[in-house]
């Protein structure tokens, strides 16, 4: 009785912190910088990737550099991450091998919501990048390269270590939305219907079922995305 009571406990406790939760209109607010608050994400299933596609929407006035997307093994904290030194730039780490982007800065005269989705594909290394829809110039970098599975996903703050080695300075403020992760690239068909907020299947990670765990200063709210004029 006491090892059932036992271990009641750490299923409430457990359950406490994890949520597994459909965030459709939703967002999550990073209200401020620290070296300490982010969300934890878990995949649907723990796989080693050969390709994969990323998408999510991201809003803030940081001018500083700042993570999106941190994918860390225990070999590699840079095994998949998505990392804006400064506003008009966009890095993709993959294998720790760096594909770097640079658009215009179109934050003036105020910040916008972001789309971005990114892909990428070991048998050819392609590394695709849409912004707010329009493709970029395709690049690409290991070639071959296999994304190790055992990995920790956060959302907030960029590792230098397995679910830890957070900067202050790379922390992200702001908020963050409509965050999907598939294993394979998308086709262009489907990146549009992701565009207009369609729903499509076989996901690693779901904003619509997100299996997810909030670690400090982290808010969930509804989103605002009526308020602006960008198509979401
Ligand atoms: C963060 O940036 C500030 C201002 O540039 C600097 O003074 C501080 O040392 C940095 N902190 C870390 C942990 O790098
Ligand atoms: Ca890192």
């Amino acid at each position: 009785m006491a090892i059932l009571h036992a271990l009641l406990i750490i299923l409430v406790g457990s359950l406490g912190t994890l949520a597994l939760q459909d965030l459709e209109r939703k967002i999550l607010i990073f209200p401020e910088a620290t070296n300490t608050a982010h969300v934890v994400l878990r995949a649907t299933s723990q796989q080693s990737l050969t390709s994969f596609t990323v998408c999510l929407k991201s809003y803030t006035d940081l001018s500083r550099a700042y993570s999106l997307f941190s994918y860390a093994t225990r070999k590699s904290d840079n095994e998949f991450l998505i990392f804006k030194p400064k506003p008009n730039q966009y890095n993709l780490y993959v294998g720790g091998s760096i594909v770097t982007y640079s658009v215009a800065d179109n934050r003036v005269p105020k910040p916008q919501w972001e789309h971005i989705c990114m892909s990428w594909e070991s048998a050819t290394g392609i590394v695709q990048f849409w912004l707010n829809g329009e493709s970029l110039p395709r690049k690409g970098m290991k070639k071959g390269y296999t994304i190790g599975s055992e990995a920790s996903i956060i959302l907030g703050q960029e590792q230098d270590s397995f679910g830890g080695g957070f900067d202050i300075n790379q922390s992200f403020v702001g908020e963050i939305a409509d965050l999907y992760l598939w294993g394979r690239v998308l086709s262009p068909e489907e990146l549009v219907l992701v565009g207009n907020g369609g729903h499509l299947s076989d996901y690693l990670i779901d904003w619509r079922s997100l299996n997810y765990e909030i670690k400090g200063y982290v808010v969930v709210k509804p989103s605002l995305f009526h308020s602006y004029r960008t198509p979401m």
